[in-house]
This record gives structure tokens, sequence and C-alpha cells, in this order.
């Protein structure tokens, strides 16, 4: 049995059930239960506040744990990092107020630094050789530099507007995190095979999300051209259609090459061109 820790509520919950739920491990999530088993795999899922699943993992409590790579790198526990998973994607930065100059990271020298992050920061000022007054604070960091508590910020950024609403700008950035699976150091073979087991499935599930399956129709005399743009998995798939001189063309696209392709394919004639998700990709 794997105990697989997630956080209870909050911004990993949802990436962290949509993943277990893609890799098809069922489980109830019954309000205020704290562990609950997998139906069809065996596992436990522990429902823990984000913080505390890396000393949970480190102490055998749970044998892995999704979490942020930033509470991964301020927590310090000895676990290992198993796999990036993709999502709840952000940066921490240091941000000041909008109407300071900004000529470098020497502003921070003997500044007040509000931030949850102490550790990250302390390592951040190391590195650079620099030296402030961490104020260590839990939530509502943001609101420092406007109470006075503070000259600067060190806080988690997604889109920027608490920042820009707090009157601050954001002008270093001190790391990128995103969701990341933790394990713990020493799981015993079992738990080892049904890990790689989850692991197996995850994999097939992130590589899906990365691509689309496209399909569509093109003139005979123009296939070899756009075989050359479409990439595919091995070779693009070609089916003649019942109209004469025309031919239906399948094969997998990256992403985010998404549009520059898609232009290039209608130039070549290509008509009714239809991208669908992948589910799933084991290669
Ligand atoms: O209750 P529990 O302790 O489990 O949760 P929590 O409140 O500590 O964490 P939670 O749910 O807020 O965040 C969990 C993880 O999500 C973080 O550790 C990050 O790895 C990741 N994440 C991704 C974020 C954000 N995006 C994010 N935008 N965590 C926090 N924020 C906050 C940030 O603190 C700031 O207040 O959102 C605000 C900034 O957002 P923008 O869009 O205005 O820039
Ligand atoms: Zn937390």
């Amino acid at each position: 049995m794997l105990k697989i820790a997630i956080q209870k509520s909050g911004r990993l919950s949802e990436g962290s059930l949509d993943l277990l739920k893609d890799c098809n491990v069922k489980f109830s999530k019954g309000k205020g239960r704290l562990v609950t088993p997998a139906q069809n795999f065996p596992a436990e899922v522990l429902f823990l506040r984000d913080d505390d699943i890396p000393q949970y993992v480190e102490d055998g409590v749970a044998d892995v744990g999704i979490i942020g790579e930033n509470v991964y790198l301020e927590s310090k526990r000895n676990v290992s990092i198993i796999k990036k998973l993709g999502f709840s994607k952000c940066r921490m930065s240091l941000a000041i107020p909008r109407n300071q100059e900004y000529h470098g990271v020497e502003f921070f020298q003997d500044k007040r630094i509000a931030t949850s992050y102490p550790g990250i920061l302390t390592d951040f000022l190391e590195q650079k050789g620099l030296e402030a007054d961490i104020h260590s604070i839990s939530g509502s960091v943001e609101i420092a530099p406007g109470i006075g508590l503070a000259d600067a910020v060190m806080d988690i950024v997604s889109t920027g507007s608490t920042l820009l609403s707090n009157g601050l700008k954001e002008v270093e950035t001190v790391l990128k995190s995103e969701a990341v699976m933790v394990g713990n150091k020493s799981l015993d073979a079992t738990k080892k095979q049904i890990l790689d087991q989850l692991l197996f499935r995850i994999d097939a599930v992130l590589r899906a999300r990365g691509f689309k399956y496209v399909l569509l129709n093109a003139p005979n005399e123009n296939i070899a051209q756009i075989i050359e743009i479409l990439p595919g998995m091995k070779s693009p798939t070609v089916l003649p259609l019942a109209e004469q001189g025309w031919s239906s063309i399948h094969s997998v696209l990256d992403e985010s090459d998404f549009w520059a392709i898609i232009d290039k394919l209608k130039a070549l004639g290509a008509e009714g061109i239809l991208i669908v998700p992948i589910e799933k990709m084991v290669i």
C-alpha cells in the first residue's frame, strides 16, 4: 500500500486530484476525511496542509506527497523530488514599493524584507553576498511595506495583480516553482513497485497534456509537404478519402507549435482540421 499525501484544500488540491483521477486512481473524498483508500489501486490518499507534507514524508507517515517546489525548498526536509508535475506554476519574487528606484539586487542590502519563506530568502541573499533583516510573517506579506513593517517583500507571484494592487513592483525572480512529487528516501521494494506503476501512469498523462491529436483532409499532391511539417510520433497516418484525389492525415502535435503549424497547413490546402486532446500517451 502506497500512502500518497495531497493538499487538503488550496491551490494544489484540484491539480493533485485531477492527476490522480487521470491516472485512474479512484477514491471518494469524504467531507472532513483525513485518509481514504483508493478503490482500484494499492494506495491510500492522505489529505494534509501542504506545509506538513515534507515532514510526514520524511517520517514515513506518507510515502510520497504532492507539494509546491517552494514548500519543498523551504522545509529543508530529507525527502527527494521524484517528479515535476507541471501544474500550480508560480514564481517567488522580491518586490518593492512602486515609487522606489531600482538599479540592482544591492538594493536589498540592510533592508527589511517580509516573507513567509525565510529559508529560501536567506539562501538567495547569501548567494548574492547580501545581508538584510528578514521579517518572517505567515500571511498577507504584500501589506508589510504599506504598514511600515518592511521595505520590501519576497512572495509567491502568479499573475502579479496582488503586488500591483498593493503598490508594489516585482524586481527580482528568486525561483520558479511548480507542483512536484516528493518521496521518502527509504521505500521498501513493494512500495517502490507500486510507485513505479503510478509513475508510469503519471508519465503517460503528463506527456499527453503537452500534445494534441490532429486530423485533416488534404489534396494528394500536397501530402509530402504536409508530412514534412507534421512531426508525428513515428510518421503521420495517411488514409484515402472517398473523394478522389484527397486524403485524411492524422498526427500528433506539440501544443506549443500548434498555431504556427496550422497556418502552414492551411496554406497547403488542408481542410477540416480537427485538434483533439489526448488522454494518455504511452511510448
Ligand atoms: O492551507 P495550506 O497550508 O495547505 O495552503 P497554503 O495557503 O499554504 O497554500 P496555497 O493553497 O495558497 O498554495 C499552495 C501552493 O500553490 C504554493 O505553495 C505554491 O507552490 C502554489 N501557488 C501557485 C501559489 C500561487 N500560485 C499563488 N498565486 N501559492 C500562492 N499564491 C498566492 C500568493 O501568495 C499571493 O498572495 O497568490 C497571490 C499572488 O497571486 P497573483 O496572481 O496576484 O500574483
Ligand atoms: Zn501552506
